[in-house]
This record gives structure tokens, C-alpha cells and sequence, in this order.
């Protein structure tokens, strides 16, 4: 098994993403909990370790797609936080021009092929980014990064059978956070593992403590370099955590305090700052980097009513014998 260089500033590089990912989604909750964020907002506070780790090991030209939590893959892949931000507000500086919120930033030229609101969606289309890249032979990698409530989707099957039948560069990474919407994964799940879904398609898997972003970033390395190599396809379970309810506002009836307090206690970022002497200094240059984002995207004209159907395909209207539309 390949084994991630411990070396500083690795840890370091791993611990800025991570204070930058948690910081971003620290000010986007606040500005929801003061009414300034319009939309919905789902966040992967506690889940940092899992974007940050295998985020890691990918060029900017890999492809990711991601999720309704998709905030730290973005930030990770290198998505510009200014431009999420914008869009997260409703801004026309934002990446899709302000008109479609939190769940669904895509920047093509850092790799990110966008996030996506429907549970599964976005593996399919990394399946895409993975056959594009063996066609065009670019040892390219493409990661689909989804929750273990997807795992319930045909399309997850499909794509694995077709990423192993094909051999693709591609690695399905699985942030188990133990809960899908307000259904703990016992309740949701046949199999004991979402790893367990490998075996059938005959492709390697890992299941990783998703809240150490070395084993993260080892597994993940491992897997993207036998992509590289033509090896094919790998499953990747990390198992982690929500801090924060589905999404702002949540009531969380459907869990203890206690479970969460016990979560919170295996925080990646505060496992990692114990070997990183600048922790504290990094996460003060994240916040403030956070914060002119966000002071940057109010100064920003709001996107404009009449843009809401731009880029929006509508068929054209022909008119029929006897004059009806279609
Ligand atoms: C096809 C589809 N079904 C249902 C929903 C409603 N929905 C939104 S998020 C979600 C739960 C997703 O859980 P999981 O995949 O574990 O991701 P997590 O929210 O835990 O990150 C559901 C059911 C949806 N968006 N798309
Ligand atoms: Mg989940």
C-alpha cells in the first residue's frame, strides 16, 4: 500500500483545505441563520478529511462531480470561493450566474463537472468525465464523490458495473455520514458496508475512517494511481459525520446530542492540528479569506429577474395544421 508522506507540509497543505472548506460552510450557516441566504443550504461540517484527502491526490485536470453537500469537493478541486460564494448569495458573479444556489456549482476549468441536487446524479456523469478520459487517453482520473443514500440508486449499480466492464479510470468515494435526510443507514442499507458493493462488480474497495485525512488521502492514492495505471475502477467508503442537521434548520429529532458530542470529539481538523504547528494561524487567514468572500459577493449586484431563463432549453413553439401549437 502506498503510504502518504507524513512530511509537514503535506499536513499543512491537508490542514489549510480543510480550515478553508470548514470556514467557508461556517459563514455560509451564518448568513442562512440571518435570513441573507436565500435557498437551501446543506453543509459537511465534520466531513472535511473526506475532500480534503482525496482531493489530494488529483490533478486539476481530473474530473469530480458531486452533491447537495458538495461544498468542500468544490473548494478542495480548487473552485474559487468567491465565486461560490457569490453564487450561494445570488449574485451574477456567481458561477452560474447566481440562479441556481449551493447545489449546483460547476467550474469545468478546475475539473469540478458540477454538483447536483438529485441523490445519485453526479456518478453517472463522472462516469462520463472516467470514459472521455480513456478514450482521449490522458491518464485522467474522474471521482464521484456521493452519500451512502445513493447507494440505494440503480444508477450507482449501473455505473459500477459499467466502470468495471469497461475498466475506467474512476473511484466512486462513498462520505458514509450515517444518515440519509433524517434516516439513520441501517434503516436504508441491506448490506452492512456500502464497501460490500464492490465485490459483485469484481473491483477493489476500501473503507476508511473518513475523519482522518491520511488514511483518506493513503486509500484514495492507492486507488487513483491503479486508475492511472489502467487498473480500473475502486469503491472508497469513508465513514464519517454531520455536525449540522441535513440541512440549516433541521430540528434533528432523529438523533441524540449525545451522538453528536461523540462525533465531535473525532473533529479531523483538531486530530491534524496536533502535528500542525501553524493550525491556528491557518485557520485565521481561512476565516478572513471566508469573509471577504463573502464581503466581496454583497457588494455584487444580485442577479437579474429576467435572467432566470437564460441557458434554460425551451422547445421552440412550431405551429400545426389548423394553426395550435404543439
Ligand atoms: C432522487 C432523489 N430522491 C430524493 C431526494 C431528496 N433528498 C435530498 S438529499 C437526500 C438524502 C441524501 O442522503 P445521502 O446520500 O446519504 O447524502 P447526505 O445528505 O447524507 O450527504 C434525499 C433523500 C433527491 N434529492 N433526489
Ligand atoms: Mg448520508
Amino acid at each position: 500500500m502506498t503510504v502518504t508522506t507524513r512530511a509537514p507540509d503535506t499536513a499543512q497543505r491537508l490542514y489549510r483545505t480543510m480550515a478553508r472548506i470548514r470556514q467557508f460552510e461556517i459563514a455560509a450557516s451564518k448568513l442562512m441563520a440571518t435570513g441573507k441566504l436565500p435557498g437551501t443550504l446543506h453543509v459537511s461540517i465534520g466531513q472535511e478529511a473526506v475532500a480534503a484527502g482525496v482531493c489530494d491526490v488529483l490533478r486539476r485536470a481530473d474530473h469530480i462531480t458531486t452533491t447537495h453537500r458538495g461544498h468542500g469537493h468544490c473548494l478542495a478541486k480548487g473552485g474559487e470561493p468567491k465565486a461560490m460564494m457569490a453564487e450561494l448569495l445570488g449574485r451574477a458573479s456567481g458561477y452560474c450566474g447566481g440562479r441556481s444556489g449551493s447545489m449546483h456549482i460547476a467550474d469545468p476549468s478546475a475539473g469540478i463537472l458540477g454538483a447536483n441536487a438529485i441523490v445519485g446524479a453526479g456518478i453517472p456523469i463522472a462516469l462520463g468525465g472516467a470514459f472521455a478520459a480513456a478514450r482521449q487517453g490522458r491518464n485522467g482520473v474522474a471521482v464521484a464523490f456521493f452519500g451512502e443514500g445513493a447507494v440505494a440508486q440503480g444508477v450507482f449499480h449501473e455505473s459500477l458495473n459499467l466502470a468495471a466492464l469497461w475498466q475506467l479510470p474512476m473511484v466512486f468515494v462513498c462520505e458514509n455520514n450515517r444518515y440519509v435526510e433524517l434516516t439513520p443507514v441501517s434503516m436504508h442499507l441491506a448490506a452492512k458496508h456500502v464497501a460490500d458493493h464492490a465485490a459483485p462488480y469484481g473491483i477493489p474497495s476500501a473503507r476508511v475512517d473518513g475523519n482522518d485525512v491520511f488514511a483518506v488521502r493513503d486509500a484514495a492514492g492507492e486507488a487513483v494511481e491503479r486508475a492511472r495505471q489502467g487498473g480500473g475502477p475502486t469503491l472508497l467508503e469513508c465513514e464519517t459525520y454531520r455536525w449540522h442537521g441535513h440541512f440549516e434548520g433541521d430540528p434533528q429529532r432523529y438523533r441524540d446530542a449525545a451522538e453528536v458530542a461523540e462525533w465531535k470529539a473525532a473533529d479531523p481538523l483538531k486530530r491534524l492540528a496536533e502535528s500542525v504547528e501553524t493550525a491556528t494561524a491557518i485557520d485565521g487567514e481561512a476565516r478572513k479569506e471566508m469573509a471577504d468572500a463573502v464581503a466581496a459577493a454583497e457588494a455584487e449586484p444580485l442577479a437579474a429577474a429576467d435572467s432566470v431563463t437564460a441557458h434554460v432549453y425551451r422547445r421552440p413553439v412550431r405551429p400545426v395544421r389548423g394553426g395550435v401549437p404543439e
